[in-house]
């Protein structure tokens, strides 16, 4: 199983320190921001991960704009930021880009008494956005990854079966999801069961515990991992959490305890 974390969570200042601090503690990857700022680092990212066992194995969020918002310009400009998030993406060999369809609650207006719910126009233009990216990017070589969320988060893409259905409704072969056992421990009636039904759609985890330190430190369960890993997933479980204690010590301990699960 092939681990990584996101680049606030490695201790350091410098690209350098956290690729450095997150092989030492048992690591394959490194999630990367995906705030406009990253464009002007390519190079140096992959100039730094040219001398290391580390690779980027996925860009996550940074936007402001969302496929949801009541603006049409707001919306096309979302879909060229994604666009262009998943070209950064191929360029830097990551398994894709992790995005969020909306936060917060619905933006689009209440057309009571007409029979169309904002449920279900939000479904059609989702879809039909996903398609237009998921046609435009066809080549690119990296995964659209849609991310449900907990209700607390989002009014709109909350469980892994929704977004298996969002995928199967745009039918494009570039567009997947990636599954956060926190969102899911909160969302999913069984995670190990919802997680091993849509693994094909599942290109990519994030991990915290039940309290969102990191894995380890909380009462949830990973043991599904063993069967993900046993199925042949070859994709990353990337840390998205806080800790309790010292960075360091608490990275390399929750490597060995997830590979552990994994075992
Ligand atoms: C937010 O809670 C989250 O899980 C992020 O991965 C959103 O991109
Ligand atoms: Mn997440």
């Amino acid at each position: 199983m092939k681990l990584s974390a996101q680049e606030n969570l490695a201790p350091g200042t410098s690209l350098r320190a956290k690729v450095e601090a997150l092989q030492e503690a048992g690591y394959d990857g490194i999630e990367l921001n995906g705030n406009d700022s990253l464009g002007g680092r390519l190079k140096e990212v992959k100039d730094e991960l040219s001398t290391s066992r580390i690779r980027v194995s996925t860009i996550c969020g940074g936007l402001q704009h969302n496929l949801l918002s009541p603006d049409p310009k707001e919306r096309s400009k979302t879909v060229e930021e994604y666009l262009e998030r998943l070209r950064w993406s191929a360029e830097l060999g990551a398994v894709g880009f992790i995005m969020v369809p909306g936060f917060g609650p619905p933006r689009l207006p209440d057309l009571t008494p007409i029979s169309a719910t904002v449920a279900e126009l939000e479904e059609k233009l989702v879809v039909e956005e996903l398609k237009l990216i998921a046609k435009r990017a066809k080549d690119y070589g990296a995964f659209l990854l849609l991310e449900p969320l907990n209700r607390y988060e989002t009014h709109f893409l909350k469980t892994v079966g929704f977004a298996r259905r969002l995928i199967e409704e745009a039918s494009s072969d570039n567009i997947r999801m990636m599954a956060d056992f926190f969102h899911m421990n909160i969302e999913e009636a069984d995670v190990a069961d919802s997680v091993l039904k849509n693994l094909e759609y599942i290109k990519h985890f994030h991990a915290a515990d039940s309290n969102r330190l990191n894995p380890g430190r909380g009462h949830s369960d990973f043991g599904v991992l063993k069967e993900v890993e046993g199925r042949g997933f070859s994709g990353y479980v990337a840390l998205e959490c806080s800790f309790s204690g010292d960075r360091r010590e608490e990275l390399a301990f929750t490597a060995k305890y997830l590979r552990k699960q994994a075992e």
